[in-house]
């Protein structure tokens, strides 16, 4: 089972408890017990096979401990069943909407008997949640919009929780005698930001029991349809995922037609047909006497309508078939450019790591250089730093430097972006920086144009080097905050600030479509991960798969510079 499928079991436990009035102390224990978990870079499974004791582990006592063991060994826990005969189970999906929490979860139901998104949607129609406590008629407004929203992303899964299940499954079905080859297709090929499904293709060998290993994976909650060459089961976490079987000849058309997207699909048939030509998943064709010309390999599909391969994330219909027509596909930035990471956040604010162990893991990366960039003191949730507490900081960064060779730690620091536009910081101590990201981190309701003005006044500091996040979404879970992006990106350009694409897979901020619109109007951008704890600046790859979606080369990207160049460029 997958670390993440067990913190949602203590997700669970959290909310249920919370909802219930429980101490907030044990909801706590929940909580941190359920964070270490998903933010684990070892396999929890993997941890109690070896037979190690993971109370050692902090925020696993003995009671989670036993849980873990319990889930693991049964799929289930007996606790959270208990829970969950107590309330009714539309609660906690209530408490998957934007802005909802346990609270205002428990005054619904008490007071309105509301125990379902629909229900919900019916109480706030009828303006009966206006009077109750806390709530007015803007929160009725918003839950309105935010019931549009998780309706529009029901059933979809954020790409990193897509790669956790699919790799375990890839490995699962790969060990299966006969099996030849295997991909993963559809919108996880593509790296879109959130999967409806996965989509795999196999070659097997003849006697393969490729089928019946997947329809008896562990993780299978039901299967769902069971034939030769088809199969689709739902994972115990909802995801759905579907398994074809082909033959060699047509598994390079099959794969292109699988890999989508559908739009795509559909301009290279047209293509084809203007070439007396058929594309299908069954292979190329001659149109005349349906005669098998190809299809064994991917590349034979592009190759019959005239195309160099056109990689998955920029099959969209958004104009890669005319760019590569016109041999102007771009050369897309891979994780390998990448030199560095520059922004992450240690113990000195809400990090989990010191700076020398996100050092340590940098160079494991195979990076030159990462900057700390710890946050400052309006963030108090996450411990931000002051003037004084920074340069103290910026003297630890220094020491920590002479001791890991081959790799620079550069002195940086996340300042806020206060509601007025100013920084967080004194100038004098972001001058002591050798990065400055600048990010919003309150007030997000405000109006398009405030939050315009307010962010390019931050960008207007000479001592901003890198817009962080600059829409504050969090995928399925925060709209973006309204804000005129064409003329933050302008001020980005004219003040020489870099746009972050940010790498956290919650966040992909920018995302696709808005760093493709950065870089064609002039914009450097950063790919960085925030990493909260070492072992996410392996989330890196989720940016440059946006990047990439983005149509974004490595020169757009500044962290792909060799050290010198770099800190040029941020003088
Ligand atoms: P998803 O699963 O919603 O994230 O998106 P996809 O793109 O993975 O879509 P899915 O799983 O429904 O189908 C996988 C691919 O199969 C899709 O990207 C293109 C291809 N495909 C599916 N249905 C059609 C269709 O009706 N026409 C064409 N041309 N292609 C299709
Ligand atoms: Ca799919
Ligand atoms: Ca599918
Ligand atoms: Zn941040």
């Amino acid at each position: 089972m997958e670390n993440k499928a067990i913190a949602d079991f203590f997700t669970e436990i959290a909310d249920i408890l919370e909802i219930q009035g429980e101490n907030p102390f044990r909801i706590r224990s929940y909580r941190n017990a359920a964070r270490t978990i998903e933010d684990m870079s070892q396999s929890l499974e993997a941890l109690v096979r070896a037979g190690e004791n993971l109370e050692e582990i902090p925020g696993i006592g003995k009671s989670i401990n036993e849980k873990i063991r319990e889930i693991l060994s049964t799929g289930k826990c007996q606790s959270l069943e208990e829970l969950r005969s107590h309330v009714p189970q539309g609660l906690t999906e209530l408490l998957k909407l934007e802005g909802l929490g346990p609270k205002k979860v428990k005054v619904l139901y008490d007071e309105l008997n509301v125990d379902s998104v629909d229900r919900l949607e019916k109480a706030a129609q009828a303006g009966r949640l206006r009077n109750l406590p806390g709530m007015g008629l803007k929160t009725e407004e918003k839950i309105l919009k935010s019931i549009e929203h998780y309706r529009a992303g029901m059933g979809r899964f954020k790409l990193s929780v897509g790669f956790q299940y699919a790799e375990a499954l890839l490995r699962h079905l790969k060990g299966v005698p006969g099996v030849r080859r295997l991909d993963p297709a559809g919108s996880f090929r593509r790296r879109r930001e959130t999967i409806g499904d996965l989509d795999i293709l196999a070659i097997c060998g003849k006697g393969c029991k490729v089928m019946d290993r997947f329809a008896g994976y562990g993780d299978v909650a039901e299967v769902l349809a069971r034939g030769e060459t088809k199969s689709s089961v739902r994972l115990k976490c909802g995801l759905q995922v579907d398994l074809r079987v082909l033959e060699e000849e047509s598994y390079g058309a099959a794969l292109h037609y699988f890999t989508g997207s559908k739009a795509h699909n559909v301009a290279i048939r047209e293509r084809a047909k203007e070439k007396g030509l058929k594309v299908s998943e069954y292979g190329v064709f001659r149109a005349k006497d349906e005669k098998r010309l190809s299809g064994a390999e991917e590349a034979d599909v592009f190759k019959a309508v005239g195309l160099p391969l056109i990689p998955p994330e920029l099959r969209e219909d958004r104009g890669e078939i005319q760019a590569a027509e016109k041999g102007k596909l771009p050369r897309l930035v891979e994780p390998s450019d990448i030199r560095g990471d520059l922004q992450m956040h240690t113990t000195a604010s809400d990090g989990k790591n010191s700076i020398l162990e996100m050092a340590r893991k940098g160079k494991e990366m195979g990076y030159a250089y990462i900057a700390i960039t710890d946050h400052s003191k309006a963030v108090r949730v996450a411990g931000g730093l002051d003037e004084k507490q920074l340069a103290k900081h910026l003297k630890e960064i220094e020491k920590a430097n002479g001791q890991i060779s081959g790799i620079r730690i550069l002195k940086g620091v996340e300042v806020d972006i206060l509601p007025d536009g100013s920084l967080d910081l004194k100038d004098d101590i972001l001058k002591e920086c050798e990065v400055v990201l600048a990010s919003v981190h309150s007030r997000f309701n405000m109006e398009e144009e405030e939050m315009t003005r307010r962010v390019i006044k931050a960008i207007k500091n000479p001592n901003v080097n890198i817009l962080a996040h600059p829409t504050g979404r969090l995928i399925l879970e925060r709209e973006p905050f309204k804000i005129n992006l064409q003329e933050v990106i302008r001020a980005a350009i004219d003040q020489g600030v870099a746009v972050e694409i940010n790498a956290y897979p919650d966040r992909l901020d920018l995302k696709d479509a808005d760093a493709r619109m950065a870089r064609d109007m002039g914009a450097r951008l950063a790919i960085n991960t925030d990493a909260h704890s070492d072992g996410q600046l392996e989330l890196m790859k989720f940016g440059v798969f946006t990047a990439r979606r983005g149509w974004i080369e490595a020169r757009d990207v500044i962290n792909t510079l060799p050290l010198e160049k770099l800190l040029k460029v941020l003088r």
